[in-house]
């Protein structure tokens, strides 16, 4: 079997993921440069603006890197089609079930590795031919599942024949190493990329994630089927306080979760802004390139011989 880099055409079995509004090309291309391989996310944006990220990425960057495609999005679809025509060599998918696309994405010669949080989704889609899955526990930031990446990964990596890759509360080497004991291939960092000097975000949203302590994400959304974890702050109480009200108004949470995204992303509000964030933010301590982030990761590593 192919190993995951052999896969990715990457030097180290670390992604980054696909996070709506942060990934775009700067990141990307610096996690490719370093080794690790980038993924364009394309959040909420349409096919448009996801087609100018990807020509941006290839002006900074010769390396590979793949496009995430957040499946809830009203432009999955269109953008489902558009990587197909810009040449996109691996797609991730987040937020649901990618297998309508399949057939079409491996027609084209894609390499399609889906994020499941549920052994069921892992299995169904490796029976319909997926060629890696992305296994993300709860600890992960943003929109999440129920189960820990402890306990996910080796359920999932008992349950398939295809690599898998954990992703959920990893940020070092530690979390790397334990990842591949519970059977992974590879891991898939969010929260620690975050505090990169290449992430296009707000010092204030770094900041904040590097002063976070264990305690400090709490999920939002758990009772109205989009649970997403964020860093707590008035937002996130608000959204908390109105979700036990007898008469839920789903429009004015929406508003609060996703809307508010940007506010944090862009301007630095972290107040009204959902901080999307994971629970490893209280293992960042400081601000670094994305480098230094991933050799970290890499050189400090007690099991990886360069093969897994
Ligand atoms: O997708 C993510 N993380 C995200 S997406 C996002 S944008 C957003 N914001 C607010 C509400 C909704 C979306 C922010 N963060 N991670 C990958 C991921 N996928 N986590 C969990 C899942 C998942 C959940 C259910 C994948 C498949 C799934 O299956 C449902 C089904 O149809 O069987």
């Amino acid at each position: 079997m192919k190993t995951l880099t052999e896969i990715l055409g990457c030097k180290y079995p670390v992604i980054q993921g696909g996070m709506a509004n942060i990934a775009t090309h700067e990141l990307v291309a610096a996690v490719s440069d370093a080794g690790g391989f980038g993924l364009l996310a394309s959040g909420g944006w349409d096919a448009e603006k996801v087609r100018y990220e990807i020509k941006k990425t290839r002006e900074l960057t010769s390396k590979p890197f793949g496009v995430n495609i957040m499946l809830m999005s009203p432009h999955a679809e269109s953008i489902s089609d558009m990587v197909i025509e810009e040449g996109i060599k691996v797609i991730t998918t987040g937020a649901g079930n990618p297998g309508i696309y399949l057939e079409k994405w491996h027609n084209a010669g894609i390499t399609v590795i889906p994020v499941v949080a549920s052994v069921s989704l892992a299995k169904r889609l490796a029976r319909n031919g997926v060629d890696a899955l992305i296994v993300e526990g709860t600890e992960a930031g943003g929109h999440i599942g129920e189960i820990t990446t402890f306990t996910i990964i080796p359920q999932v990596c008992d349950a398939v024949n295809i690599p898998v890759i954990a992703a959920g509360g990893i940020a070092d080497a530690r979390g790397f190493d334990a990842a591949h004991i519970l059977g992974a291939s590879g891991v898939q960092i969010g929260t620690v990329l975050l505090a990169s000097n290449e992430c296009p975000i707000h010092e204030n949203y770094k900041k904040k994630i590097v002063k976070a302590k264990d305690t400090d994400t709490v999920v939002t959304g758990r009772g109205t089927g989009a649970p997403v974890r964020v860093i707590k702050n008035k937002m996130s109480r608000r959204y908390i306080e109105l979700s036990k009200e007898r008469n839920i108004d789903l429009e004015e949470m929406e508003k609060l979760t996703l809307g508010s995204l940007s506010r944090a992303v862009y301007d630095g509000d972290m107040i009204n802004g959902s901080i999307m964030a994971g629970q490893s933010a209280g293992l960042v301590k400081e601000i670094r390139s994305c480098k230094a982030i991933i050799e970290d990761i890499y050189l400090n590593s007690k099991t990886y011989k360069g093969e897994i």
